[in-house]
């Protein structure tokens, strides 16, 4: 990587599928029946809030029975030794790449781990369960949700996402489907900015054609092979 400077690392639920976290699309990626496309919308929290927080409480809990894989940990590797800039955009709401002790980086997906306050736009930690009616604590309102970014909400940190692009030299995608946008589309931008771009998955994806080169296997496989 002697010419590679800046990079931008885009992770998905396949590099968390390793540690025993369902990924979306797949076997097993249904919700007691329901599509994520249809549970992870403000029209499903508007119509059965009770259904969506159920999904996302038990979803909390399960992050206690889970642990980073070496595909996390490599890439908190990286982010301790990569000298030049590094940024790592989760879509994933889990906090394993953080508890594997990665800091450049960010959840363009909302976590889990946070509350926000759909009067004032507060967003708070979450660690257990938040009973119904419970207040924010800036403006008073009882009206605290899952801090998700739901189909039809714009992700966090898009300015600072494209502006990592556009300087990257490298991009490399791990994990994902890439059936999703806007994620889905930051290798064509990452081409468009003339970077090199590398895709590690499982499987080819919807958008393997658009990378220079792909890797299929596990992550937990790939991603230490990448990195070390
Ligand atoms: C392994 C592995 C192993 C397995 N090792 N690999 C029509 C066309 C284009 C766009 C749209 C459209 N209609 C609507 C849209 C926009 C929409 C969209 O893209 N929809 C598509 C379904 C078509 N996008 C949005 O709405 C987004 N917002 C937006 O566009 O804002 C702009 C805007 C706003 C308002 C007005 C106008 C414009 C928001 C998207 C939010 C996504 N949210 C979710 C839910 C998060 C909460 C939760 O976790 O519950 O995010 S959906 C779900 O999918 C989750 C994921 O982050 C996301 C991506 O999934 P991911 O990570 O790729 O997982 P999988 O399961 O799909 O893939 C896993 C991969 O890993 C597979 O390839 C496996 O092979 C692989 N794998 N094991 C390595 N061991
Ligand atoms: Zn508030």
């Amino acid at each position: 990587m002697t010419d590679i400077r800046n990079i931008v690392v885009l992770t998905g639920a396949g590099i968390s599928a390793e540690s025993g976290i369902a990924t979306f699309r797949g076997p097993g990626g249904l919700w007691e029946g329901h599509r994520v496309e249809d549970v992870c919308t403000p029209e499903a929290l508007a119509r059965d809030a009770a259904l969506v927080h159920r999904f996302y409480d038990e979803r909390r809990a399960a992050l206690a029975r889970v642990e980073p894989n070496a595909a996390h940990r490599a890439l908190a590797r990286l982010d301790a030794d990569w000298d030049g800039e590094l940024l790592i955009v989760t879509q994933n709401v889990d906090d394993l790449h953080e508890r594997a002790g990665a800091r450049r980086m960010l959840h363009m997906h909302g976590e889990l781990r946070s509350a926000l306050c759909t009067a004032c736009g507060e967003r708070r930690a979450w660690a257990g369960a938040l009973p119904p009616g419970t207040t924010c604590e800036a403006c008073g309102a009882a009206t605290l949700r899952p801090d998700i970014v739901f189909f039809g909400e714009m992700p966090y940190e898009m300015g600072r996402i494209e502006r990592a692009l556009a300087q990257a030299d490298l991009f490399v995608s791990i994990g994902t489907s890439g059936a999703v946008y806007p994620a889905a589309g930051f290798v064509q931008l990452a081409v468009h900015y003339g970077a090199r771009t590398l895709e590690l998955n499982l499987e080819r994806s919807a958008g393997s054609d658009w990378f220079e080169e792909t890797r299929l296997g596990p992550a937990g496989v790939l991603v230490p092979a990448w990195v070390d």
